[in-house]
């Protein structure tokens, strides 16, 4: 068992990811029903308002939060306890993330920023919502900087030895996020704050929106790395074997160091002022990626086969069935890695230039982020929630709670599947995404396309009443097990942290020189953004000022 205060910390994340999950889960069914002209909000409420929430307590803060209350508690089970520096920078790091995350929210509740998460400019939010942004982020260095420290201090005691996996990925992924964070630093720090002030009176929307994509395709690589994480080191030891290829894994997480950011251009697509060069080397770069994660689905299923043949499935087929279904620990995390084939797929087709020419701002990117980061990112944490939150609470998962979480992982693959099937097609016939109730002025024809058994809007709604109603089952699991559920007293009622076996002896030990990583991926950022960004400052549009649509 780890550290106490380790425990409480890790703990106190998880209470904040599940607050944002519990009210922005909440915004998502009042989102359905909106926009299928079902549910008519008061006027002191917006969809906008809905949206920015539903985004930023989803996208930013439940998943920022999980993330980190799984990162303390691995780091500690595998380094060892934190030392009195590194508790109290990494707490720190905590009130200062959650204090710019309140000063976020309540201007989003207030109504003072419906920009929606991706802020794009001229929409203008009140200056407090950057600066709780700005906090929110060096809130996440700060408690980064003390997992580093913690790493490097391990580094120092032992010499010459490789780090454990769990360790490894872990300091991948805090690299990644502060490389990628000092796009999104430089654009609200630089451009946002001062304009939205007042010091400045207008903002290069085009350099904006250019940093906030440097940061934007990067960010979902932070939520997908901690998945991966626990889909190499935790999924082997619950299905009773072990990491496939120690090597495999961790060049599989330094390619990702290096192809994830110089990529963003590939959300800027339709956007004018950048020369089509640049659009088609970071389309190069994107596809890049697939390698990492083609690496990352042989591992799995070679993990599953071999295990699955130890335990004498014979055939073609036969290991398949000796996979342990019953434990929702491993069912939940499966279902959400065959999520990610559609899902990785639908990426391609996103990030090919013609086809994104048909896709772009329709709902069929709305259908896509839900079956990457709504389902296969989340379901994975919430696979790894029934086990991590008894096990930093110090309580049992009993036999009801087992049944109630295949309950609510059922529910919620069956809720996406319909709400993320009829998005991909609604988009694909033409319906906007991030519009309330769209139904062309009543236009014959437009709404014709709208009225397929699939491509539907009350098809959509009732996959999103299903997701509702499994994230409220998981919002009673969580609160059973942190807080409910009795206390493990005795060995065989404790849950464990599973972590697989890994062996390094085959590793070559340059996969740990940071150095060479992080100077390979600032050169192919260079590469690919300093010619278009100076570009766009050097022939700088006149600026725009401030717009407050809403
Ligand atoms: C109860 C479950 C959920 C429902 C019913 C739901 C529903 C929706 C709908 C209908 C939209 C599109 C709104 C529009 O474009 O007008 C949306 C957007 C979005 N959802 Fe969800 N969602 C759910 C869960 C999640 C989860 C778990 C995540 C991520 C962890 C997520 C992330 C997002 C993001 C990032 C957007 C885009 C916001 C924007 O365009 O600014 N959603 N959701
Ligand atoms: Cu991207």
């Amino acid at each position: 068992m780890i550290h106490k205060n380790e425990r409480r910390l890790a703990l106190s994340y998880i209470n904040v990811a599940y607050f944002a999950f519990l009210i922005g889960t909440f915004c998502g069914l009042m989102q359905v029903f909106i926009r299928n002209n079902a549910l008519k909000l008061p006027a002191w409420l917006d969809y906008y308002q809905i949206l920015t929430a539903h985004g930023v307590l989803l996208a930013l803060i439940f998943t920022t939060y999980f993330i980190f209350a799984f990162f303390i508690t691995g780091v500690s089970k595998t380094l060892g306890d934190f030392g009195p520096k590194v508790r109290s920078v990494s707490w720190l790091g905590f009130y200062v993330m959650t204090i710019g995350t309140v000063m976020a929210t309540v201007m989003i509740i207030s109504g003072k920023a419906s920009v929606l998460y991706t802020f794009y400019a001229p929409l203008k939010a009140s200056g407090w919502y950057y600066v709780g942004l700005a906090l929110f982020i060096v809130g996440t260095w700060i408690a980064g900087f003390a997992i580093l420290g913690h790493y490097a201090s391990w580094k120092r005691r032992n010499k010459g030895v490789l780090s454990p996996l769990f360790a490894f990925m872990t300091v991948s992924t805090i690299i990644l996020w502060i490389i990628a964070c000092l796009g999104v630093v430089a654009t609200v720090v630089f451009q946002f704050i001062p304009w939205a002030f007042g010091w400045t009176d207008t903002i290069n929307v085009e350099l904006s929106r250019t940093l906030f994509w440097y940061f934007g395709h990067p960010l979902v690589y932070f939520w997908l790395l901690p998945a991966y994480m626990a889909w190499y080191t935790v999924v082997p030891k619950i299905i009773g074997g072990k990491v496939f290829s120690d090597s495999l894994a961790r060049l599989s997480f330094v390619l990702f160091i290096l192809f994830s950011i110089p990529v963003g251009f590939h959300h800027q697509m339709v956007e004018p002022g950048i020369p089509a060069f640049w659009k088609f080397l970071q389309t190069c770069l994107t596809f890049m990626v697939i390698i990492p994660s083609l690496m990352t689905a042989f591992s799995m299923f070679a993990v599953f086969e071999t295990t699955g043949r130890q335990k004498g499935g014979k055939g073609l087929f036969g290991w398949f069935t000796k996979l342990p279904w019953k434990d929702i620990r491993f069912t939940s995390i499966f279902i959400a890695m065959v999520f990610f084939i559609p899902g990785g797929a639908g990426g391609i087709i996103n990030a090919s230039f013609q086809l994104d020419e048909v896709v772009h701002n329709t709902l069929w990117i709305v259908g896509h982020f839900h079956i990457t980061v709504g389902t296969p990112v989340a379901m994975t944490f919430m696979g790894l929630s029934f086990w991590l939150i008894p096990y930093l609470a110090g309580r049992k998962f009993t036999n009801s709670m087992k049944k109630l979480a295949f309950i609510q992982i059922i529910t919620w693959s069956i809720g996406m599947l319909l709400m993320s099937t009829s998005q991909h097609i609604l988009g694909l016939m033409g319906a906007p995404r991030r519009t309330s109730y769209a139904g062309y002025n009543g236009n014959n024809t437009a709404l014709e396309w709208f009225n397929g058994i699939v491509s539907n809007h009350v098809t959509m709604a009732i996959g999103g009443s299903i997701l509702f109603l499994s994230a409220m089952l998981l919002i009673y699991i969580v609160a059973m097990s942190l807080y409910i559920s009795p206390k493990a007293l005795n060995r065989e009622d404790q849950v464990e942290f599973p972590l697989a076996e890994s062996d390094q002896s085959g590793t070559p030990r340059f996969l740990e020189n940071w150095w060479i990583w992080i100077g390979i991926s600032f050169a192919l950022i260079f590469v690919a953004y300093t010619i278009p960004i100076m570009h766009m400052i050097e022939h700088a549009p006149p600026g725009s000022i401030g717009y407050k649509t809403w």
